[in-house]
């Protein structure tokens, strides 16, 4: 399919691309010997307020797989890019390793690890449970897990969020990565290593379940620790709170994960099933029950004052997965909302995930209800393809958050929910640009995938990657992406005057630009194995 590109003055971040408006562009091999397309740039484009950029954009038809560059006379050549049948592969293997390097209370091996191997952290054999968990002293083991992003921490909601989305990519294409694909542990078991990855997470959920079937918000220090690898993080760990949000995201995840593992384990699937349901009921006694901090503890939050959403997550995997009435009518009570814009994310992209479930399943769902979703998926849909086309760099956002490579990527994931219902051509372009706006098409000139690209991140907000002593960052690990609030500029110095999609800042200390996260690469993960999957 054709390409887009754009011109654009990048000299503020180093890459002097652009020094005066021009005309014509060439797409060249590597040496430049031989020009395979050449056409016209489009008139200056005033991109300024969102990008900070005066552009020139251009469509490039369809090439024959091959590697190329684009010339223009005036300025000399763009850095190199690739057109191939699996273009998109190595970086979803990718970032389903950068799951992997995120492992709790695992030591990674040279074998799976290569130079990142590094010795074990956090056991969680002996974490002690804060007051506000509703216990006021003992100990409990909740080990395994992924560490959630940059910091060490284990918080429920997202888990079961990512979780979600990751399993969606298998509802949707079936299995993207079999067994002895990722090189990780369980390569070699005969199982999937898409799934094996995945319930490296889910096993440490279930431990999060309490007796009641409620769930513990989250499994943290009272504090961020420092710069460290995990091995040098000893402070004592704790169990924090219990909350509507975490229980409910983790019904959800249990139960679509009951009809995933149902193959993989059946024992696996019922339990996770009975969980599933435990936790239902409890937040059916609970469903108010919202988590703050307390006032010793500054670890993330992930508060949320509303359970709507991942109310209508919960009922709709367990409808999916038993077909029970109870949960029908529930979502009948509160049908899932369809959203998309900044911070649409960990706390209420669950609406979605709501639909997409029910979508999937036709023969479960009421035409009543699957239709109204449909409609609302597909007109949703189309504007966000309506802002690709009209927005600077071709990505649905003009709001950048906390982790707003995580809304462009939410989008795509949107997109590929509204090709699912109708097979437009036109959705699965608007994924490529969403995509080509996180591997590069951007005006800070950067492959935002660590270990990716001709000029990727190297200085992400992670403690495995700033203690180890290796130039490289652990790669495969999305940044989060410009933050027009710049929460952390008491810590990073961000270009002067940066506009929104600029105020990103390649530095350790940068939380709020440079960090990383679950639900981060999670839907990154989806979209890269999605658009693998419809070629
Ligand atoms: O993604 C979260 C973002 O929406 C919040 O504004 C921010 C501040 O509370 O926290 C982000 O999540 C972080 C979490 O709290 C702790 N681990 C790292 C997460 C990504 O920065």
């Amino acid at each position: 399919q054709p390409i887009r590109f754009t011109y654009a003055d990048t000299s503020a971040v180093g890459n002097p691309l652009y020094t005066k408006p021009a005309s014509l562009f060439y797409v060249t091999d590597l040496s430049g010997d031989t020009t395979y397309r050449e056409g016209q740039l489009s008139d200056t484009l005033d991109w300024r307020q969102l990008a900070g950029v005066m552009a020139q954009s251009a469509e490039i038809d369809p090439l024959p797989v091959g590697e190329y560059r684009i010339f223009i006379p005036e300025v000399g050549y763009s850095f190199p890019f690739r057109v191939a049948e699996d273009v998109l592969r190595e970086a979803f293997i990718g970032s389903v390793r950068g799951l992997y390097y995120q492992r709790a209370g695992q030591a990674l091996p040279e074998s799976h690890a290569g130079e990142y191997a590094r010795e074990a952290g956090h056991p969680d054999t002996s974490v002690q449970f804060h007051p506000s968990s509703g216990r006021e002293s003992g100990k409990t083991s909740s080990p395994g897990g992924w560490y959630d992003a940059g910091d060490f921490n284990k918080y429920v909601v997202n888990g079961a969020f990512p979780v979600g989305q990751l399993l969606a990519l298998y509802e949707d294409i079936g299995d993207p990565a079999p067994d002895g694909t990722l090189n990780i542990p369980e390569s070699g078991n005969g199982k999937s290593d898409y799934l094996d990855e995945i319930k490296y997470e889910l096993d440490w959920l279930l431990t999060m379940q309490d007796d009641d079937g409620g769930l513990f918000h989250k499994l943290t220090t009272l504090k961020f620790a420092g710069m460290v690898m995990p091995r040098g993080a000893t402070k004592q760990r704790f169990i924090v709170g219990k909350s509507t949000t975490a229980t409910l995201d983790f019904a959800a995840a249990a139960a679509q994960a009951s009809r995933v593992y149902r193959e993989y384990d059946a024992n696996y699937a019922d339990r996770l099933l009975a969980a599933a349901r435990h936790a239902w009921n409890w937040a059916q006694a609970n469903p108010a029950a919202f988590f703050k901090n307390p006032t010793n503890v500054s670890t993330g939050e992930y508060g949320d004052g509303n359970a709507d959403d991942e109310r209508a997550w919960a009922a709709a995997e367990l409808f999916a997965t038993t077909g029970e009435q109870e949960f029908y009518n529930d979502l009948q009570e509160n049908p899932p909302r369809v959203r998309f814009g900044p911070g649409i994310g960990w706390n209420s992209y669950m609406g979605n995930l709501a639909a997409f479930t029910l979508l999937r399943h036709p023969d479960r769902v009421p035409q009543e209800m699957s239709g109204r979703l449909r409609e609302l998926v597909v007109t949703l849909a189309d504007s966000i393809v309506s802002s690709i086309d009209s927005n600077a760099y071709h990505q649905p956002i003009t709001g950048f958050g906390w982790g707003s490579n995580s809304d462009v990527m939410n989008a795509a994931m949107f997109l590929a929910a509204a090709h699912r219902q109708n097979r437009k051509k036109e959705y699965v372009a608007a994924m490529r640009d969403c995509m080509n706006y996180v591997l590069g098409h951007n005006p800070n000139a950067v492959c935002y995938l660590t270990g990716f690209g001709s000029r990727s991140p190297q200085f992400i907000h992670h403690r495995a990657s700033a203690a180890d002593g290796i130039d490289a960052p652990v790669p495969g690990l999305l940044s989060g992406g410009p933050n027009e609030r710049q929460q952390d500029s008491a810590e990073t110095r961000y270009k002067p005057n940066a506009v929104p999609m600029q105020s990103w800042a390649d530095q350790t200390p940068s939380y709020a630009s440079n960090e990383i996260c679950l639900n981060w690469n999670a839907p990154f993960t989806y979209v890269a194995g999605y658009l693998e999957a419809v070629k």
